[in-house]
């Protein structure tokens, strides 16, 4: 039995890595459909040793498939989602079109997979700053019940896209030449310098960014009490999101509890050796699906809170690599 899937953004760094992913990971597949925007039909992709030629996006296409994944922006998801939906495909979407809406579920499969029992055919891929940090948070919580959540980001520039990766590179080889460069993708140059400025800004000075965690946290954990206090900041990093999170908890709890929690902890990788130089980095999380979690340290004034240095490389486990395992769950508990 194999389904007929769609990746919808299928030439962009996301949907190329949805279709690695659904390969690697032996998804039953009976079909395999590529979309993407108007200027790369007829282009290929690749999905292990086959060829894929990337079809328009559009409603009647896309809904051949059982599930399409999608990951074509905001403005597309809105446009063709619903009707595609109705239609009867199933949508996993890594925009941010949906995530807020009631009718649908907002998933990290390590956390809240029973949401996915109530959906409209639209489920909801949380933003990659939310993924990683719940991935390594929410293990915690369930034992010590979370109360405020410090949280600032080292997001690199692939999660703003192809363009974004080309522009770290010519900036950072015209700033080595001494040569003028004008940014396109960032409000500023990205080489040699930290942007503390993702998406627009929204009410109270907080980044759209910055409000997704704080949103997206309260939806997945279903508990709106939580205190997100974040910072989103981008950096000339290539590929991996990093994060430094000071959690308070309700109740008391030993590092030595926290190790032992976080190392059987579904999805994460602790790699805390201090003497040994050993902690999480960015340049070695590209490639692969774990949540690395590092300098792990109690707070020095407030014994229910905890340091901690978590990275995960954003494409995968921040987007393609959480989506497929929504579908993979979804495949597995029809
Ligand atoms: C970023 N969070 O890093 C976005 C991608 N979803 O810009």
């Amino acid at each position: 039995m194999g389904y007929k899937i769609a990746v919808v953004g299928a030439t962009g760094l996301v949907g190329q890595e949805m279709l690695k992913i659904l390969y690697e990971r032996k998804i039953p597949v009976s079909e395999i459909y590529a979309f993407a925007s108007a200027k790369s039909e007829g282009t290929y992709v690749e999905f292990g040793d086959e060829k894929i030629k990337v079809e328009k996006a559009t409603v009647d296409g896309i809904s051949k498939a059982d599930f399409a994944l999608f990951s074509i922006g905001e403005e597309i998801s809105l446009e063709l989602a619903p009707e595609i939906a109705k239609r009867g495909t199933i949508i996993i979407d890594n925009s941010n079109a949906f995530r807020m809406n009631p009718d649908v579920p907002l998933v990290i499969p390590e956390i809240n997979p029973e949401d996915l029992k109530n959906h409209k055919n639209i489920i909801a891929n949380p933003n990659c700053s939310t993924i990683q940090m719940l991935v390594a948070l929410n293990p915690l919580h369930k034992k010590w019940r979370l109360k405020k959540i410090f949280v600032a980001t080292y997001q690199s520039v692939s999660g703003k896209g192809k363009d974004a990766i080309d522009e770290l590179l010519t900036a950072t080889s015209s700033f080595l030449k001494k040569e003028d460069y004008s940014p396109k993708v960032f409000p500023y140059p990205i080489a040699f310098n930290l942007i503390p400025h993702i998406d627009s800004f929204e009410d109270e000075n907080y980044t759209r960014e910055e409000m997704k965690m704080v949103r997206e946290t309260h939806k997945i954990l279903h508990d709106p009490t939580i205190k997100v206090s974040p910072t989103c900041v981008r950096v000339p990093v290539l590929r991996g999101h990093s994060e430094v999170i000071n959690a308070e908890f309700e109740e008391e709890f030993t590092l030595k509890e926290v190790f032992e929690v976080l190392s059987n902890a579904p999805g994460v990788k602790v790699l805390d050796d201090p003497s040994n130089r050993v902690y999480p980095m960015p340049l070695f999380c590209d490639g692969k699906d774990e949540v690395f979690v590092g300098r792990i340290r109690k707070d020095l004034f407030e014994p229910k809170a905890l340091n901690m240095w978590v990275v995960s490389d954003n494409i995968r486990k921040g987007a393609a690599l959480n989506a497929v395992q929504i579908l993979e769950y979804m495949i597995n508990n029809k």
